[in-house]
């Protein structure tokens, strides 16, 4: 079988339904799947990643993506649950997803900060001394612009940036990795919610990014495959002009290293429900998602 009968991908699953159903669809799945851990998180959990991808003898080109650095975003959880389910269970019998993973892999971190999740909660869960306020934005803890524009010093706000770049240790061993499988990743995209958004470089700065036309054209082309399917719209552009300006992003870092097609999306809805998006919504917006998500795979295997 594909997948573990029991997990339900229409649900928000806590954190030990989804190391469960990691360490089961993992080895359900030998000839295409394989699970890494790339660190423990600031209270000792594994970071565990999933490589997706049919084992060809040689390293081959490959796409990450990551899920929920923000904890609250559960949506995001969920889709890369659902991401993991779908490309086991249709490789072989759709082509795009069987012709991506003969030639690719995908890097698949379900849940990137551990420690928040199942809290209506933002940051990573670490202790400062000197203050009662917990944890940083992993989302402003990137080296990228670090701590200049829409992020703050104080350890008590939303976006506090943290003591230093990658000061946590969630973010570090992200980067360590990207860093260490930089000549192969040739797509970095991030899953948050919400606002309905296809985000590229920069949000550190309003300068253009050397890439903005080729960016902003996958973009728009990903955003009207994902509305072909329920209407839903989204808007795509420079995260800095789009949403808001805002260092020490995770995209941002990832393009600056080299990796060109360096996306994040904001999934649904645009304020209705916010964070508290039904589960009777997990289904189309996973469902629409992974059309624009394959979009962009297939336009990254032939570029
Ligand atoms: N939005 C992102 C945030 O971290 C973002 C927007 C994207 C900022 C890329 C910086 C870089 O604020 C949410 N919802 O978290
Ligand atoms: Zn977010």
């Amino acid at each position: 079988s594909t997948h573990t009968r029991s997990h339900d991908y229409t649900k928000y699953n806590n954190w030990n339904t989804i190391q469960d159903w990691v360490i089961s669809i993992t080895s359900a799945n030998p000839t295409l799947i394989s699970r890494t851990t790339i660190g423990n998180t600031y209270e000792g959990r594994p970071m565990h990643l999933l490589k997706i991808g049919k084992s060809s003898g040689s390293t081959k080109p490959a796409i990450f993506m990551d899920c929920g650095i923000h904890a609250r975003e559960w949506i995001s959880h969920a889709f890369c649950q659902w991401f993991i389910k779908e490309a086991v269970s249709t490789y072989g019998s759709d082509p795009k997803i069987t012709s991506l993973l003969d030639q690719m892999d995908v890097f698949v971190l379900p849940v990137f900060n551990v420690d928040g999740y199942n809290r209506m909660w933002r940051k990573t869960r670490s202790k400062k001394s000197g203050s009662s306020c917990v944890g940083a934005d992993p989302n402003r803890n990137f080296d990228a612009g670090w701590c200049t524009l829409g992020a703050s010093n104080s350890p008590c706000s939303d976006t506090y940036c943290g003591a230093s770049v990658e000061s946590e240790i969630e973010v570090k061993n992200v980067a360590n990795f990207i860093r260490q499988n930089r000549s192969i990743i040739k797509a970095y995209l991030t899953i948050h919610s919400y606002s309905q958004l296809l985000l590229f470089p920069y949000s550190y700065k309003y300068g253009l990014a050397a890439d903005h036309s080729e960016l902003l054209s996958v973009a728009e082309a990903a955003s009207q495959v994902l509305g072909s399917l329920y209407g839903t719209k989204y808007t795509s552009g420079p995260g800095a002009t789009t949403i808001y300006p805002a260092s020490g992003g995770s995209d941002d870092w990832a393009y600056d290293l080299g990796v060109k097609y360096a996306y994040t999306f904001e999934l649904r809805d645009t304020g209705y429900y916010g964070f508290l998006l039904p589960e009777s919504q997990i289904k189309p917006t996973c469902e629409e998602t992974m059309l624009a998500v394959k979009y962009i795979a297939a336009y990254v295997q032939k570029n």
